[in-house]
C-alpha cells in the first residue's frame, strides 16, 4: 500500500502562497492512495469563526470531497488551532495529538522537543475553549492570530537551529505503544531517519512542502520514501 505524505505546507503567508499548494494538491491522482496531512498545512489556521479566510474553507471542502474515494487523515501542526474537532467531517481521521493506521504513528512533531517550554505553555495557553469562545466573538479576532503566529515564531526560531537528534531519539526510545512500529512527523522542515536501539520503532521526518514542493510517498511493502512533485497535466 501507498501513502501521500504532506508536511508543513506553511501556505497562505507571502513565502508560500496557498494556490500553488492547492494545484499540487488537486494534482494527486484520482485513485484510492490515502492522504495525511501530518500538520502546519497552514502558516497560522484558528478554525473559529471570525478568523477562518476563504483558502481554509477551500481545503477543508477539498478534503471533505476526497474521503469519499480515499482515507484523508489529518494531524494538527503548532500553528492550526480548534481544527480538532471542528472539522471533524472533513476528514476520515481528525487528530489533535497523533493517529494510528495499520501499525504507523503519524505526528506533527513538536511536542517532541521537550526543551521548549516557553512553546508548551503557549499551547496550553491558546488551546483551550476560553480562548476560542473570545475569537469567536471578537470582531478583532484576526489581529489576536497574528500576534500569537509572531510569539510562535520567535519561540520556534531559537529551537529550530538545531536539529535535536537527541530529544527525537529519546521520543522512540520511550514509546510505549504496543502495535506501533513505525512512527512519521513533520515539523523540523527535513527529511531524517532514526532507529531507536531500545524499541526498534523508526521514525521517519517527512521534509516540507514549503521546502521542497513535493509530497513524500510511502511504499508499506517496500518501507520507502520516495518525494515526488505533483503537477496537473
Ligand atoms: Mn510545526
Amino acid at each position: 500500500m501507498k501513502i501521500i505524505l504532506v508536511a508543513d505546507a506553511h501556505s497562505g503567508s507571502p513565502e508560500s502562497d496557498f494556490e500553488d499548494f492547492f494545484k499540487a494538491l488537486s494534482a494527486i491522482p484520482e485513485d484510492s492512495t490515502p492522504v495525511i496531512f501530518l500538520g502546519d498545512i497552514f502558516d497560522i489556521c484558528f478554525a473559529v469563526k471570525n478568523c477562518e479566510m476563504e483558502f481554509h474553507r477551500r481545503f477543508f471542502d477539498w478534503c471533505r470531497k476526497e474521503k469519499s474515494r480515499r482515507y484523508v487523515g489529518f494531524v494538527e501542526g503548532n500553528r492550526e488551532f480548534f481544527i480538532y474537532p471542528a472539522e471533524k467531517d472533513s476528514f476520515t481521521v481528525l487528530a489533535d495529538t497523533g493517529l494510528v493506521m495499520d501499525g504507523m504513528l503519524f505526528i506533527h512533531g513538536d511536542m517532541l522537543n521537550s526543551d521548549d517550554r516557553f512553546y508548551r505553555c503557549l499551547r496550553i495557553f491558546v488551546r483551550n475553549p476560553l480562548i476560542r469562545f473570545l475569537l469567536s466573538v471578537c470582531p478583532g479576532a484576526n489581529s489576536i492570530v497574528y500576534k500569537v503566529k509572531a510569539a510562535l515564531k520567535r519561540s520556534n526560531k531559537k529551537h529550530k537551529k538545531t536539529f535535536p537528534e537527541g530529544l527525537v531519539r529519546n521520543y522512540v526510545d520511550k514509546l510505549e505503544m504496543a502495535s506501533v512500529q513505525r512512527v512519521f512527523c513533520g515539523h523540523f522542515h527535513q527529511h531524517f531517519e532514526l532507529e531507536s536501539a531500545v524499541t526498534g520503532i523508526k521514525i521517519t521526518g517527512i521534509d516540507s512542502w514549503e521546502n521542497c514542493r513535493k509530497f513524500a510517498v510511502f511504499d508499506s511493502e517496500s518501507g520507502l520514501i520516495e518525494y515526488k512533485s505533483f503537477q496537473a497535466d
